[in-house]
This record gives structure tokens, sequence and C-alpha cells, in this order.
């Protein structure tokens, strides 16, 4: 599906949109009951395993597959987590350097338009190696850092913790799409 009404009708809000008709609670962390209370460094430093096992287990043709029409594949949800990585990069970086960073959004819609020409090993390579990148950045901070403030513009102020556990809330709520991908086709997670 390259249609991105067809995305942003059936897909599930994603936070990283700023889509008008996303129904996520108005709250910092709309996936904070992902985390659950878990160290959110644990959980982004395990997601590209979890990644690679997915593409190990459902192989190329279960790659294309999803849910119901419209939504992404298995492809495609790799894809949109290496661009939100960029996305989650960039964040990080400018709410450590500037005084009060605001947040710009983007439509994950249009940015899902050119994902037909990407591999899911692709993407994983990039989504592999932002992620140690970012977990690097994120080890070597003074634990003062973390209440660092920075301003969403639909969800008002939250701190630099608040994204890294953003970035947590958001990957296992994807990990739970795929998991769902793979037994629907009868892989079984590794
Ligand atoms: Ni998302």
């Amino acid at each position: 599906m390259t249609n991105s009404k067809l995305y942003r009708r059936n897909y599930i809000p994603c936070l990283m949109s700023s889509s008008a008709d996303d129904t996520v609670p108005s709250m910092i962390n709309p996936y904070v009951e992902y985390v659950a209370g878990r160290e959110p460094l644990e959980i982004i430093a395990a997601t590209a395993g979890e990644l690679a096992s997915f593409i190990r287990t459902v192989g190329p043709e279960g790659l294309e597959q999803s849910l119901a029409p419209g939504k992404w594949s298995g492809r495609e949800i790799i894809c949109h987590l290496a661009d939100c990585e960029i996305v989650f990069a960039y964040r990080l970086r400018q709410t450590l350097a500037e005084g009060h960073h605001v947040i710009q959004p983007f439509d994950q819609d249009q940015w899902a338009a050119n994902y037909g020409v990407y591999d899911a090993p692709s993407a994983l390579a990039v989504f592999s190696s932002l992620r140690r990148w970012n977990i690097a950045l994120i080890e070597s901070l003074p634990s003062a850092a973390m209440s660092k403030k920075v301003m969403h513009p639909e969800r008002g102020e939250m701190t630099f913790r608040d994204v890294v556990e953003t970035m947590a809330g958001h990957d296992i709520n994807h990990l739970n799409q795929l998991k769902a991908i793979a037994e629907r086709i009868g892989g079984e997670e590794k």
C-alpha cells in the first residue's frame, strides 16, 4: 500500500506523527504503559536483536505481510523504526545542546511514501547503527542531563528522560505489531 490516507486511517496512531486525527491520549509518553516501570535503556538495547530475530523468523515473504489491508508490513514497520531513530537521534542531541529545545513533529505517512524502495536488512542496519550511537550518548551522560527540559508542541514540556522512555515505549508498540504478524503467518519468535 502506498496511499498515505490508508496508512493514516488504518494504522495505529503513532506518537511520531503530527497527524491531526491521532487519538492517543494527551500525555508526555502515550506508550508509557508499555514501559511499565522497566529500565528504558534495557528495552531500547534489546530492540535491534528482536528485529533481527523477526526478519529471520518470517523470511522474505513474511516481511511483506501486514495485519490487515492498508496497515504497514513488517518490512515497512522496520523502515519506520529506522526513520524514527534518525528523528530520536536529532531530538536527543538538540535537547542536550539547546536551552529549551522545541521538537519538530513530522508526518510519518509522508515519510512512509518512500518505503517501497527499502529492504528490511538495510533498514535494520540503519536502525542498529543509530541505536548503538544513541545508547552510547545516553550512557555517557550525567544523571542531571536526564531532567533537561524539552518542549513538544503537541504534548507539552517533557524531559530528556521522557524522550528516552518514549523511544522504549515506541519500540515495544511496534515489536508487538511484528509479533502479531509472525503469529499470523505461523512463524515462531526465536
Ligand atoms: Ni511509530
